[in-house]
């Protein structure tokens, strides 16, 4: 993109002021991300400017909706606690055709929000008070979302973390074989497909109604929190793409599966990759201390499982993607995806090896 092209773009947002520069923002894997500065006021202002990814979201529009929604109810759900909920919600600006979004010639669809303002994201962190907030931003908006209407929802990716539907879609994979990469990870494959039974009983626990449909993040990693830079206390839970009706078990388990992991999601060193139970133990006093009353017992003795359900699955996406030829995540060379796969298959298994000690500090919480 040149500056004239982001300029063009912001201009469609009504963005005021004077244009200064923009940043790539390189830790999403789906979406293109860039933050635009602009002068007003005497002072910069920045904007976050991103291109949502049509392969992955096919009805952008329903993604735009569900968002304008979901950001309103919580808006008034924080007023019921504090005065303000202006660093706590992202307000996502019209396009001066009073849209939420802009197509622009090409097809591309763009939308635009204030960046909140002294806010940083963590990727992977050491520092377990952070860990322990980001656990506390999440389970705070599953508690503010508790009776948002869940069938108001598009569900704008069917089957999102249906385990059972993932692993067929992850043997297709395999038997189609269309990048011929397939020998490259026979072993991973073969592991893998061990361990469907444990990947896919909390999902099926769900089909039976012995877990229930609650509205849910569905993407909760840690960079999806923003903490105010000085403080690190959480301010708001971004990413509102994927939030539909889910476990909160599978959002508690996809907050471990990466922030609860010793090393990167695509550490190539084996050696360095398992749970750390500190890390567990801060995000899970975090979620747990918040979410606890609402939670029924059959949630509250599967949240370990639901660790486990989120590592695998996520495993054998970036893994049938590799084989597939990376169509579905961004990648920053060609081996990417198998390497984030065999880094998840890691942590998976040692997850297995840790389940009691998990469920130990689950009960502590309670
Ligand atoms: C994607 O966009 P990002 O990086 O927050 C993906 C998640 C995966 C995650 C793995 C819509 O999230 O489901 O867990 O990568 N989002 C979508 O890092 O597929
Ligand atoms: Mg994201």
């Amino acid at each position: 993109m040149d500056h004239e092209e982001i300029k063009n773009l912001c201009d469609r947002f009504g963005i005021q002021g004077e244009y200064k520069y923009y940043e790539l923002i390189t830790n999403g894997h789906i979406n293109k991300t860039y933050v635009v500065y602009f002068f007003r006021d005497g002072e910069l202002k920045d904007y976050i400017l991103q291109r949502i990814n049509t392969y992955v979201f096919k009805n952008p529009i329903d993604v735009m909706n569900n968002i304008s929604s979901v950001t309103q109810y919580l808006r008034l759900k924080i007023k019921e606690r504090q005065d303000t909920a202006k660093r706590n919600v992202l307000h996502y600006q019209k396009s001066i055709d009073g849209l939420y979004y802009y197509i622009d010639d090409k097809g591309g669809f763009w939308r635009c929000c204030r960046y909140i303002d002294d806010s940083v994201t963590f990727n992977m962190t050491e520092d377990l008070k952070v860990i322990e907030e980001c656990g506390a931003g999440f389970g705070d908006f599953q508690n503010y979302l508790a009776e948002y209407p869940a069938d108001e929802l598009a569900i704008v990716i069917p089957h999102f973390h249906n385990t059972v539907m993932r692993y067929a879609t992850f043997k297709k994979s395999v038997e189609d074989n269309l990048s011929g990469r397939k020998a490259n990870v026979e072993n991973e494959i073969k592991e893998y497909l061990e361990l469907e039974d444990i990947a896919t009983k909390m999902y099926k626990m769900s089909k039976t109604g012995e877990l229930p449909l609650k509205v849910t993040h569905n993407d909760t990693k840690c960079n999806n929190v923003l903490f105010d830079k000085n403080t690190h206390e959480h301010l708001a839970v971004i990413d509102l793409d994927t939030v539909m009706p889910g476990l909160v078990g599978f959002d508690f388990g996809d907050a471990i599966r990466f922030i609860g992991n010793s090393a990167e999601e695509d550490e190539k060193d084996l050696s360095k990759v398992y749970l750390d139970m500190k890390k567990f133990e801060a995000f899970t006093k975090g979620f747990v201390g918040v979410v606890k009353d609402s939670l029924t017992e059959k949630e509250k003795e599967t949240l370990p499982l639901g660790a486990i359900s989120m590592t695998l699955e996520c495993g054998i996406r970036f893994l049938g993607d590799y084989i597939d030829g990376d169509k579905y995540f961004n990648v920053d060379y060609p081996e990417q995806n198998a390497v984030r796969a065999k880094c998840q298959l890691a942590l998976a298994k040692d997850m297995i090896k840790k389940y009691d000690e998990m469920a130990d500090v689950v009960k502590k919480y309670l």
